[in-house]
């Protein structure tokens, strides 16, 4: 049995297992979250893939911390597998710890497999991100995507490894979303069949798209996110954001503690803005409003053929 809260965070849902969850033999997240991997999978299709799952479901283990200073762990992981970090999720998680009344308005240290994260909650009700640190690995790479030609984009770490194009495919628009869907999955096979990754050798797995803004006075952009597992961004993906926000602050495009609003999809908003640690490496700060949707208890009757979930055919 799992006991379940929903949330969503600028229409992107966050589904966080809140008891039931298996003992992973303790230690750092990330150690936790290569247990989880290879021992729990059934855990992580149960929860984010069909009958009770989608394709852009993310869903999140809220595990007590490593260190007992901190709020707690937390592991995201989708329709594909874990997740390193997520932003939209953290937002999701902050509503939810309040919904549990665990938290109040207030700043609280929360564990992920990619290193520790400062999570506020606001008394709007918003939710203030501290992200791990981030930064431009490569500017202006160009790939050769067939049917689209040559691309040209950054690279830059968010958390994730982020591709980041701008101005070049379909508009970024709700309408061209299966052509943007087409695009970045090109994109992202193009990357990988060329042998084009991360600093650390690790796979460029998020795909990000500019374009302008609906209303430049709402936003100073909009994207499109494409996540592991090939489902887009509903929300503004805060650590897609990270990575933006990175790539702007190298180009000496945003100055400390300046303001950018970057809009998804579907027009709902992330506030972020950087602190510069050393060199172009940056802490982004990401602001969200999230709100809880459900609570649920999963059951599992050993005659059910999909207890365990399927993935889809994407
Ligand atoms: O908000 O960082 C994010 C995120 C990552 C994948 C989906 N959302």
């Amino acid at each position: 049995m799992l006991k379940i809260i929903d949330s969503h965070t600028g229409g992107e849902p966050t589904r966080i297992v809140v008891d039931g969850i298996p003992d992973l033999g303790g230690g750092t997240m990330a150690q936790q979250s290569q247990v989880f991997r290879e021992k729990y999978d059934w855990l992580r299709s149960s929860v984010a893939n069909e009958p009770r799952g989608h394709d852009a479901m993310v869903g999140a283990l809220l595990l007590p911390p490593n260190d007992p200073q901190n709020l707690c762990g937390v592991i995201y992981f989708n329709n594909h597998s874990t997740l390193n970090m997520c932003i939209h999720g953290t937002v999701g998680l902050g509503i939810t710890l309040a919904h549990m009344g665990r938290i109040t308005t207030g700043s609280y240290v929360v564990e992920t497999p990619v290193g520790p994260i400062t999570l506020h909650l606001n008394a709007d009700a918003s939710v203030t991100v501290n992200n791990v640190p981030s930064y431009r690995y490569r500017k202006s790479v160009p790939v050769e995507v067939p049917g689209y030609g040559t691309i040209t984009g950054d690279i830059a770490w968010g958390g994730n490894w982020f591709f980041l194009i701008q101005d070049q495919g379909p508009a970024v628009t709700r309408e061209q979303i299966p052509a943007l869907t087409h695009f970045t999955s090109a994109v992202k096979k193009a990357l990988a069949d060329q042998g084009i990754t991360g600093a650390d050798g690790g796979e460029i797995d998020h795909i990000e798209t500019f374009g302008p803004p609906v209303d430049p006075l709402k936003a100073d952009s909009k994207n499109f996110v494409l996540c592991p597992g090939n489902a887009y961004d509903r929300s503004p993906c805060g650590t897609g954001t990270s990575a933006k926000l990175a790539c702007l602050y190298a180009d000496q495009k945003l100055a400390p503690g300046q303001i950018w609003r970057q809009a998804g999809i579907l027009d709902s908003v992330f506030e972020g803005s950087v602190s510069p640690i050393e060199g172009l490496t940056v802490t982004p700060t990401v602001t969200g409003r999230a709100w809880v949707i459900g609570e649920s208890t999963y059951l599992f009757s050993p005659d059910d053929p999909f207890r365990y979930g399927f993935p889809s055919a994407i």
